[in-house]
């Protein structure tokens, strides 16, 4: 156990400025990261410009928007639609194609762990997309999971043969840690995880979002463009706590937590399931960039109040 070596009045999270936050400082699959709390992908990183405005609110790692070989622009709108306890989403992997991104992220000053998301239609599509943009980023994730795009995401993501095919073609010639970010959407998320680890993925995301749709009963018509999206926000965050904790069991590769993400206690609580460290999204939406601060302050307090580092935190769930 790390021991803090001034007493708890003495370092208060209104006193300690960010870069001061050694005790929340990490290292996944080999990666330094300054915090835990990284943005996902989907939420301003349609553009370097905005994952470079995230690291500076605060966040130790920032992830793209989900980059194809080709432009793509989305569904059609509605894209978007508040549900109970969250959002449903269609957006459609809207994004510039991979090497238009990988244009604008040269010379970028991105003051963060920064991870390239892909997807792709086939092994071939995913390795080629990762190839292009392994050299401008730390780490690749790739989309395994988007719920509500034909052939791509999570039509790939729940097939654990296509799952390690698709992490085996690309683990081994990119010289950068491999995320595999799985979906919800599947009997026994494990099984994919093992297909990941299996494949030579470096460290898994655990979770994208969950099939869900709404319809409007005064047109009678399912209200977003798509019909059907992805649900993120509180609601799937017991998802993401199960889904974390069965994947830190049968794992040994570490897991980065997602969903649902937005309070200090939400993220504690995937920390203790098992991630070793957490991506916000919806959050980021509702809250504002000032959530990166205030997470990472609830958690510096949380550490300190205990004499804990972080990583005596992760999956200390387990331990009962
Ligand atoms: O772009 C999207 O519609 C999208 C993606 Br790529 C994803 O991974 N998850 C999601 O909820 N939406």
């Amino acid at each position: 156990m790390e021991k803090s070596s001034a007493s708890k009045k003495e370092i208060s999270s209104r006193e300690v400025v960010m870069a001061d936050h050694d005790r929340l400082k990490t290292e996944i699959a080999g990666l330094s990261i300054s915090n835990p709390v990284i943005l996902a992908s989907g939420v301003m990183g349609t553009t370097p410009g905005g994952l470079s405005r995230v690291a500076s609110a605060g966040a130790g790692g920032v992830t793209s928007k989900s980059l194809g070989l080709d432009p793509r622009s989305g569904h059609p709108s509605p894209n978007v639609v508040e549900v109970a306890g969250g959002y449903l989403n269609a957006m459609g992997l809207p994004n510039p194609g991979v090497e238009e991104y990988v244009q604008e992220l040269r010379g970028n000053d991105i003051e963060a762990t920064l991870f390239g998301s892909v997807y792709g239609q086939s092994p071939e599509e995913f390795r080629r997309a990762a190839k292009l943009l392994a050299p401008e980023v730390d780490g690749i994730e790739l989309n395994l999971s988007c719920p509500h795009a034909e052939k791509l995401g999570s039509a790939i993501g729940t097939d654990p043969r296509l799952v390690e095919n698709i992490v085996h073609s690309i683990a081994r010639e990119i010289d950068k840690p491999l995320f595999a970010k799985l979906t919800p959407n599947v009997a026994d998320i494990r099984k994919i995880g093992k297909a990941a680890e299996a494949g030579g993925a470096d460290g898994i995301v655990a979770i994208n979002t969950l099939k869900g749709m709404a319809i409007d009963v005064t047109t009678m018509r399912p209200i977003l463009g798509n019909k059907s999206g992805g649900l993120s926000g509180p609601a799937i965050h017991p998802v993401a706590v199960k889904s974390v904790y069965d994947l830190y069991e049968r794992l040994s590769i570490p897991v980065i937590g997602a969903g649902g993400v937005e309070t200090g206690e939400d993220l504690i609580e995937l920390i203790l399931a098992g991630a070793s460290a957490v991506q916000i999204g919806t959050a980021v939406a509702t809250k504002g960039m000032s959530v990166f601060k205030e997470l990472n302050s609830f958690l510096f307090d949380y550490l300190n109040s205990r004499e804990l580092s972080l990583s005596d935190l992760v999956g200390k769930a387990h331990e009962c």
